[in-house]
């Protein structure tokens, strides 16, 4: 297994003018034929021929018609051709039925489809996979089948057979192919110049009635695009397909976006607000790689932020004013802190940009996402708005067609600004969370916040340098009135003082406002003054943060001096939740605890060895206390915040849901559940259905619910991996293992569909007491099913290993145990080069 580095990329030896592509489907014998004209790169001398292959049987191969008779190697095939133009063409034969690694062209209940980001159009047929060739693509598909669909514009079709051009270059990894007895949800969109473009929606017969709601967002989506960024889009027919055996949540393919079925498909009866928020977003998110992605690719795949980072910006922007600023950003920084600082923070840290990789697919993680995002909004941050979209635009005008660089990316801010972005860019080469500790002075009328950057080693980077981190501060009178409004303090050195001036009194800082940069604030400070900014910070995610910190200092110590649930904190969440002017869904996000991961994280940096029983007792023993501390209110919310007549996803009616959730959840804890069993049996959507079916198991009953739940919805795939995935999240920690593992047991349980899988196993490693039970059977059957998968699907195997990335953290028995579990899982005849790379970097 082969390491391969960002220092030897080199350019490609030969491009492509353009591709004919021929599928004639089959289920274990279709055959493919490519017609490739390739010229010299005239911008390297390396005339070394090597055509990507995996998993092809070649039938035959010609350069300018005449046979000839390639080296197979074995990623590959080498072939003598001339030092100038030349058409190559090639037969080859795949299986698509057998294919259960849903990577390259796979079936999924009788459907076929492809997945080929990073590198699967390798297993389709014999070409370059390499992002930086890109050409235009002409594709016909034969097939018994209704409905043929490739990317870019219909071209032609007749009885059993379609072509499709598509006249943007693009590279392989964005070809698509969909052939299969589906239905369309069919609409059509206006665009900013007046053009016509048709949308579809293709689905399985019977879920028709669940193409709505993305529909919508799909065109909220082309509008947004159009505002904000200028972008419009550029072919006459833009497709969704969903599918329900899928390793990601979406793909971009041009023109022909496929996507997990849980990613698209949304009704009110089976979908929860939280389905609906998401669905919108990866709608969006997948719809604006069109620009950022697709018209402007990645050189390589060690780029993989430079599309990644920017569009998942973009997607939270749109997020946030479709709904609440306010609540995305804290939804994404919780989501930020529970997956990359956690990532960050463990033997698979790495880059933004990453220098090295043995499996690229190993790389679509957290940091180069979710970090990557982070990383534009300090940008953005830096420069401001208004040459933050002169910078963008410059972006489009100078790389459209292009495949790019973060070196591309980062000039186009200096070309816009004139600023000298080479500190900044060690954001995208050193991995790491920086942790700002910051001390403060007051000193006749002046106030000084002194502020020191240090981030730990990672993995190969045993030193790190200071990096340029916005630090946005605010200043509170004693008052609670905002004496300096937000200031970006732009912080360059490992140490470095602020001064504010003319001052009446020693302030209350609220630093890092709106978490303006992905670092870790350490401060000593004191309860009263975290009750302070929760009460008045006008910055809502510090005031958010500032109950978050109580909350985490109550029961961090809790677990480790066992004192009882701090009253301070009792009273101040008793003050938001009262405060009728605060947004329901910003008061329901002050409710919810901190998470049994996080606390675990943050007494490993405190030089504890957490325990994740004591956590788990602690957070029950916190919200039992706090359930009778806010006896008396709890009905009043949840009845106030009932939203009568018919179920709309919209963020308003979803944040009153959202509290009175989290009113039920505390209730359920004094009543016996008789409220969560009446809102059960009422709901009339999946968010109150599940939710009052979550509190019932959470109090250990629910058994006839559960039941019911299955004989309701049994013939739904989504909701049925709700049924498999609640029962083990909520699972008490010593039945969680033997949960798990009798679902596997079930008729209904689905090895080779990935978020059935995921609904178990994923739900597993979530459950942090339960996966941690001392006696190590969570770990051994977590082993067991990865050595399973890993035989059939790589992919999502290697993803899921992650469970085991925080093992450091623990006692010597825990780290044994989970050490004899990845040893045996690496010593699996066979193991998947995606499995042995990320279970090889756990252990190191
Ligand atoms: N489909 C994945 C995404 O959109 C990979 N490009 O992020
Ligand atoms: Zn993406």
């Amino acid at each position: 297994n082969e390491t391969i580095f960002l220092k030897d990329y080199t350019p490609p030896a030969y491009l492509i003018d353009d591709v004919h592509l021929t599928f004639k489907l089959d289920p274990t014998k279709t055959r493919v034929l490519s017609r490739i004209a390739f010229h010299p790169n005239p911008e390297t001398t390396d005339r070394d021929f090597f055509l990507h292959g995996e998993q092809l049987s070649l039938i035959s191969a010609t350069v300018d018609g005449k046979a000839c008779r390639p080296e197979i190697a074995d990623e590959g095939l080498i072939i003598a051709v001339p030092d100038a133009p030349f058409i190559f063409e090639a037969e080859v034969e795949i299986s698509p039925s057998t294919n259960t690694a849903l990577e390259g062209l796979y079936m999924s209940n009788g459907m076929y489809c492809t997945q080929c980001e990073a590198e699967g159009f390798r297993k389709i047929t014999y070409y370059p996979d390499r992002p930086d060739v890109m050409t235009t693509f002409t594709v016909r598909v034969e097939g018994d089948l209704p409905v043929l669909l490739s990317n870019g514009n219909p071209a032609a079709s007749g009885d059993g057979w379609a072509e499709w051009h598509d006249p943007w270059p693009k590279p392989s990894y964005l070809f698509a192919l969909v052939a299969g007895d589906l239905v369309a949800h069919p609409d059509s969109f206006n665009t900013m110049s007046g053009k016509q473009v048709e949308l579809n929606i293709y689905v399985r017969p019977g879920d028709e009635h669940k193409c709505a709601f993305g529909m919508e967002a799909l065109k909220r989506s082309m509008v947004w695009d159009e505002q904000i960024y200028g972008r419009e889009y550029d072919l006459d027919i833009f497709n969704i397909v969903a599918v329900d055996d899928f390793n990601m949540g979406a793909m971009e393919n041009k023109g022909l976006n496929i996507f997990n079925s849980s990613a698209v498909l949304a009704s009110p009866e089976t979908s929860t607000d939280t389905n609906f928020e998401r669905i919108e977003a990866i709608i969006a998110h997948e719809y604006f790689h069109n620009w950022t992605g697709n018209r402007i690719t990645c050189r390589d795949w060690f780029q993989l932020c430079l599309k990644e980072g920017l569009t998942v910006f973009r997607d939270q922007q749109f997020t946030g004013d479709m709904r609440s600023h306010a609540v995305k950003r804290i939804n994404d920084v919780l989501a930020l802190r529970g997956r990359q600082f956690r990532e960050d923070n463990g033997p698979l840290a790495h880059p933004v940009r990453p220098d090295s990789f043995v499996e690229i697919n190993n790389f679509y993680t957290a940091t180069v996402y979710e970090k990557g995002a982070e990383v534009i909004g300090m940008l953005k941050r830096l420069v401001g708005d208004a040459d933050y979209a002169k910078a963008l635009d410059l972006y489009f005008e100078r790389h459209d067609g292009d495949a790019a660089t973060i070196e591309d990316w980062l000039k186009v801010f200096e070309d816009t600004t004139g600023r000298d972005l080479d500190q900044f860019k060690r954001w995208y080469e050193q991995a790491g969370t920086p942790r700002l500790t910051v001390t403060d002075h007051f000193d006749n009328g002046t106030y000084t916040l002194h502020l020191k950057q240090e981030t730990p080693p990672t993995p190969g980077q045993p030193k790190k340098d200071p990096r340029v981190i916005p630090v946005a501060v605010g200043l509170l009178n004693p008052n609670g009135d905002e004496v300096v409004e937000t200031t970006i303090l732009e912080m360059t050195e490992a140490e470095q003082s602020f001064e504010f001036k003319g001052l009446a009194a020693r302030p209350v800082p609220s630093i890092l406002r709106g978490f303006s940069a992905p670092v870790i604030l350490q401060r000593d400070t004191t309860n009263a003054e975290r009750a302070f900014l929760l009460a008045h910070d006008t910055d809502p995610f510090n005031k958010w943060e500032a109950g978050r910190a109580l909350g985490k200092d109550t029961l961090s110590r809790m677990v480790t001096n066992g004192t009882p649930p701090d009253n301070a904190y009792l009273d101040a969440l008793m003050a938001v939740l009262r405060d009728d002017t605060l947004d329901p869904a910003f008061r329901a996000l002050a409710l919810s605890l901190p998470g049994q991961d996080d606390i675990a994280q943050t007494l490993f940096d405190a030089g504890l060895t957490p325990d994740p029983d004591k956590i788990y007792r602690a957070s029950q023993t916190l919200k039992q206390t706090l359930a009778q501390h806010l006896q008396d209110l709890l009905p009043k919310i949840y009845a106030e915040m009932h939203v009568p007549g018919p179920y709309s996803p919209d963020a308003e009616a979803a944040g009153n849901r959202a509290l009175q959730g989290a009113a039920l959840s505390l209730l359920s804890r004094l009543d016996g559940g008789s409220a969560a069993s009446r809102q059960y049996e009422s709901a009339d959507n999946m968010t109150q259905q599940l939710g009052a079916l979550s509190c019932l198991l959470t109090i250990e009953k629910g058994e006839a619910e559960l039941a019911a739940f299955r004989t309701q919805w049994g013939q739904d795939r989504l909701v049925m991996d709700k049924w498999f995935g609640l029962q083990v999240t909520y699972a008490a920690p010593e039945r969680a293992a033997a949960t798990a593992d009798r679902l596997t047991k079930d008729p209904e349980f689905d090895l080779i569909n990935p978020n059935r899988f995921r609904a178990v196993f994923g739900a597993l490693a979530m459950n942090a007491a339960g996966f941690h039970d001392p006696t190590g059977t969570s770990y051994n059957l977590v082993a067991d099913w990865l050595i399973r998968l890993d035989a059939l699907n790589p992919q999502t195997t290697a993803r899921l290993s992650t469970a085991f990335e925080t093992w450091r953290r623990y006692d010597g028995d825990r780290q044994s145990l989970i050490r004899d579990a990845l040893e045996r899982i690496q010593s699996t005849p066979g193991l998947s080069r995606d499995t042995s790379e990320m279970v090889g970097r756990i252990l190191n």
